[in-house]
């Protein structure tokens, strides 16, 4: 638990979270002295601290208490969950809004020679991801009897390096898929950026301060409506 009275929220540091984050919790009338390398950022007119780490980090961070709120994609929100879950481990949080960046799917995608494939085509293939635990409960409930071969990155080369038949991988624009030759199939998750409060939190004083922040974001999200 983060005994510490200010509120803590954890962000991503670099990355297509970062630049939203910061901007989001500017509007929101926190004064931040983000000062590069630093991992802690002390707010200047609020008792508030931002932790700023890799966005895998953020969920377990949350639902571990050490920080009271965070900022994340759901894909690594959905993914940690299960993967909690599945370990025994605190996977609870609130999730307090739905925010309007970061949004991208994923979604399955094969080799463009192959053309157009059913989901049978799946049945005794493997399939590249860092989502295995999304994966997983999607081919349970599609009954496809697919392997699941875990990467950290680069998932979008494996089909053609031979490590795998198809992938399952974050998709935007879709140009990495075009640029590596891959069709893109079903999508398994919708995500956007979203805010989550860890789920035990019952410090007043942090909680009468997220109530008077969340208006100032519902404000924010209408403005940009
Ligand atoms: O270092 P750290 O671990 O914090 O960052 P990271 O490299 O793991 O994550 P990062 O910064 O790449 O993404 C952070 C979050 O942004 C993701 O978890 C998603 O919630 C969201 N997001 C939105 C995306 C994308 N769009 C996205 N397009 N995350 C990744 N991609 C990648 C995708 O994996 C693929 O390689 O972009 C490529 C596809 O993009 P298009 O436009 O070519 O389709
Ligand atoms: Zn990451």
């Amino acid at each position: 638990m983060n005994t510490n009275n200010r509120l803590r929220i954890a962000i991503q540091k670099s990355g297509r979270l970062s630049k939203d984050c910061q901007s989001l919790l500017k509007q929101l009338g926190i004064k931040l002295n983000l000062r590069e390398q630093r991992l802690i950022a002390h707010s200047t007119n609020m008792p508030i601290d931002v932790l700023r780490v890799r966005d895998d980090d953020i969920p377990g961070l949350v639902m571990d208490g050490v920080c009271d709120l965070g900022i994340v994609g759901e894909n690594v929100l959905v993914e940690t969950q299960a993967e909690r879950q599945r370990n025994g481990q605190p996977s609870e949080v609130s999730k307090l809004a739905k925010l309007d960046f970061g949004y991208c799917r994923l979604a399955l995608a094969w080799p463009q020679e192959l053309g157009m494939q059913d989901k049978s085509w799946f049945n005794g293939k493997r399939i590249a991801t860092t989502y295995p635990e999304i994966l997983k409960q999607y081919l349970e409930q599609e009954q496809i009897d697919a392997s699941v071969v875990m990467l950290t990155g680069s998932v979008e080369v494996a089909p053609r390096a031979g490590l795998a038949d198809a992938i399952c991988d974050l998709v935007s624009t879709g140009a990495t898929l075009e640029a590596n030759g891959l069709m893109q199939g079903d999508t398994i998750l919708e995500s956007n950026a979203c805010l989550i409060q860890n789920a035990s939190l019952n410090d007043d004083d942090k909680l009468s301060l997220i109530n008077k922040l969340m208006p100032r974001l519902r404000g924010v999200k209408q403005a940009k409506e």
